[in-house]
């Protein structure tokens, strides 16, 4: 049986509309939108999944599909096995710490002592090392901007795009600690026949970025 690139895409959120998108414009057709968990491409050896794009780096690091498409705050928060291919520049956000509007602040180390909820405890924990403060990391899954408001923690760390969020939740932005933007991960060692549809696939890619710019 000749080989098939399974591609691992956001079932539906900040990422899925760019990703079928950029599959449009490099001509490779498949059924999304129709509630199937997967479909075969028409014109390509491809077969993609839709899924929750936080169990992708997972499932590209078993196996279940040989390449996705995620946020890079999830892949580097992550601690499964992956590699970055290719950065796609759509689904740009920060990664920023924030405070309550009337707290002052005069720099990181405002922070020491202090607790800071997120759900990124890794790259939260990454950058205060670096920055050599010592705060206590609260990790929340969700609705991590309500967690000042009701005395959970004194600072976030959370995703920020148009900065809204924070607006409406009484939070000021003091901190940008990580750039993100979607990406396309794959196994560290893929097979032969499947590196070959991976260049075949950035080629195309590189050439729908290239007609933008
Ligand atoms: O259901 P599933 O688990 O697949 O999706 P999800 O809800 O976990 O993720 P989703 O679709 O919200 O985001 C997917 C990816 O898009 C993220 O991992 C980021 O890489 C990227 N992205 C870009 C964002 C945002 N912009 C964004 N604004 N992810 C989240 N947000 C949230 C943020 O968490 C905050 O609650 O939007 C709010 C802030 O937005 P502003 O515009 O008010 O600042
Ligand atoms: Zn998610």
């Amino acid at each position: 049986m000749s080989s098939i690139l399974r591609i691992a895409l956001q079932k539906s959120g900040r990422l899925s509309e760019d990703s079928y998108q950029l599959f449009k414009e490099c001509g490779i057709r498949f059924d999304y939108g129709t509630g199937k968990l997967k479909s075969v491409s028409s014109n390509f050896p491809a077969e993609f999944l839709f899924l929750r794009d936080d169990d992708i780096p997972g499932y590209v690091e078993d196996g279940v599909a040989d390449l996705g498409i995620v946020g890079e705050n999830v892949a580097v928060e992550s601690t499964h096995r992956i590699e970055t291919v290719h950065r796609l520049g759509f689904s740009k956000c920060r990664l920023s710490l924030a405070i309550p509007r009337a707290t002052e602040w005069h720099g990181i180390q405002d922070l020491a002592g202090k607790s800071i909820a997120t759900s990124y405890p890794r790259i939260l924990g990454n950058y205060l090392h670096e920055q050599n403060v010592s705060a206590e990391i609260h990790e929340i899954s969700g609705s991590v901007e309500i967690a000042p408001g009701i005395g959970l923690a004194e600072a976030i760390c959370d995703i920020v795009s148009s900065g809204s969020t924070l607006l409406s939740n009484g939070l000021k932005e003091v901190e940008v600690i990580f750039r993100s933007e979607a990406i396309l991960i794959a196994r560290p060692t893929l097979e032969d026949e499947k590196q070959n549809l991976l260049e075949k696939l950035l080629f195309r890619i590189k050439a729908v970025q290239a007609a933008k710019n």
